[in-house]
C-alpha cells in the first residue's frame, strides 16, 4: 500500500483535471491492444500491491501476444528498494531495477506506459524525466484517493478497493479474453493474490470486503498456492528485523487515554541492531492488539542529502470507540504534508523524530 499522496486536487471545476476515472477494464484492455511495446511502472519501493499489479498486466499482456524473455511486449520497471522476495517473485518476467537518484533508462521508448498503485509525482520521481514528454500515452491505474491527474488524461481510479490489483484483475480478463479470474493463468493469477494480500495484511485489515475475498477464491481456484505465498512473504525474518521489533516495542508511549500509540525508530535503532530500512514494515500493525488503541503511529527516523527528516505510518481502527468515531488519518497525514487512506496514510517531515512527534500529537484528533 502507498502511502505517500501529494496534496488533493481542490475542487477544480474541469472534470478531467479532477482525480476521478476517466475509463474502465475494457476500454484500457483495447487501449492496451493497441500499443506494440509496453513499460509497466508503480511507486517507488515497490510492495506486494505494486509488484503483483505490474507482473500480473506484464504477464497477462506477453502471454496475449506470445512474447517472452528479451523479446517481451510488456517490461515492468521498478525503483529500488525491492522488498527481499519482489526480485524471485519478478523472474521470469522482464523488469529493470532503478537505483534513485539514478534516472530511468532512456534505451527504451514504449508505445504505451501504465502506472499502477499510484498516480503522484512524488512517488514517480525516478521516473519524472522519462514520463514527462510522454503523458499522452499513458494509463493510470490505481486505488488511492488522492493523485496527480495532470500524469495522465487516462485512469482507472477505483478507490473503494482494497489493492490495486482488483481493478487489474478484471483488465488481466479482458487483455486474455477470459470470463473471470478462476480462468487466469497461475503466474497470473499468483502476484494478483500477493497484491490482494499484502494491501489487506494477510487479510486481516479493515478494507477486507466480500469483493476481495470473492476474488481471492477466484485466485485460488486458479492455482494459486497460499501456503507457499505466507512462507514467501510472512516467515522470512531475518534476526535484525527482530530485535528492530523488540526496540520498537519498547519506545511505545501511550497517549490521549491510550487512545493513541507511538513508536519511534532512530537511525541508531537501526544500526544497532544491523535492520534494513524496510525492516519496520508491519510494526505499526502490532500495537492494535491494545484493545483501547484507535490509531498507531510509527515515526522512522531517515537521512537523506537535505539532512535528517522523519517518515511516519499511520494506522487506525475501524469503528467507533466511547462513542468517538475512527481516526481518519489520511486527515491527519494531509495536515503534515502527506496523505493515503482513511485507515493507513503516511507523510515526511522535515523535521527531528521529537519535534514531528510533537507535531503529530497535535495534529491528532
Ligand atoms: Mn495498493
Amino acid at each position: 500500500m502507498t502511502m505517500q499522496a501529494s496534496a488533493p486536487n481542490a475542487s477544480n471545476e474541469d472534470p478531467a483535471s479532477m482525480w476521478t476515472s476517466t475509463t474502465d477494464a475494457k476500454s484500457i484492455a483495447a487501449w492496451i491492444a493497441q500499443q506494440e511495446t509496453l513499460v509497466l511502472l508503480t511507486h517507488t519501493k515497490p510492495d506486494g500491491d505494486a509488484l503483483g499489479s505490474t507482473l500480473a498486466l506484464a504477464r497477462a499482456i506477453n502471454t496475449s501476444r506470445g512474447t517472452t524473455g528479451a523479446v517481451s511486449a510488456a517490461e515492468c520497471w521498478y525503483a529500488a528498494p525491492m522488498p527481499e522476495w519482489g526480485a524471485k517473485m519478478a523472474i521470469p518476467t522482464k523488469f529493470r531495477l532503478i537505483d534513485p537518484p539514478q534516472p530511468a533508462p532512456a534505451v527504451l521508448d514504449p508505445d504505451g506506459i501504465i502506472i499502477t498503485d499510484t498516480g503522484s509525482w512524488s512517488q514517480l520521481a525516478p521516473f519524472a524525466d522519462f514520463l514527462k514528454p510522454r503523458l499522452d500515452r499513458t494509463t493510470i491505474i490505481d486505488h488511492h484517493l488522492q493523485g496527480n491527474s495532470e500524469i495522465s488524461s487516462r485512469r482507472l481510479l477505483d478507490t473503494k478497493a482494497a489493492a490495486v490489483v482488483q481493478p487489474v484483475a478484471e483488465i488481466c480478463c479482458h487483455v486474455l479474453g477470459v470470463q473471470s479470474p478462476d480462468q487466469l493463468p497461475v503466474d497470473i493469477a499468483t502476484p494478483l493474490y500477493v497484491g490482494l494480500a499484502t494491501d489487506t495484511g494477510w487479510f486481516k485489515h479493515s478494507n477486507v470486503d466480500g469483493r476481495v475475498m470473492r476474488l481471492a477464491g477466484q485466485l485460488l481456484d486458479a492455482g494459486v498456492d497460499h501456503n507457499a505465498l505466507f512462507a514467501m512473504l510472512y516467515q522470512r525474518d531475518r534476526a535484525p528485523r527482530l530485535k528492530l521489533m523488540a526496540r520498537a516495542l519498547d519506545s511505545l508511549d501511550l497517549i490521549k487515554d491510550k487512545n493513541a500509540a507511538i513508536m519511534t525508530l532512530t537511525l541508531e535503532d537501526f544500526k544497532a541492531t544491523k535492520a534494513a530500512p524496510g525492516d519496520s514494515g508491519g510494526f505499526v500493525d502490532i500495537p492494535q492488539s491494545i484493545e483501547s488503541i484507535r490509531v498507531v503511529a510509527l515515526l522512522n527516523e531517515q537521512h537523506d542529502a537535505e539532512g535528517t527528516f522523519t517518515k511516519i505510518s499511520l494506522r487506525s481502527k475501524e469503528g467507533e470507540w466511547n462513542s468517538k468515531p475512527a481516526v481518519d488519518v489520511n486527515q491527519v497525514c494531509q495536515s503534515l504534508g502527506g496523505g493515503g487512506h482513511a485507515r493507513a496514510a503516511g507523510a515526511r517531515v522535515r523535521a527531528s523524530l521529537e519535534e514531528t512527534k510533537q507535531m503529530l500529537i497535535e495534529a491528532l484528533p
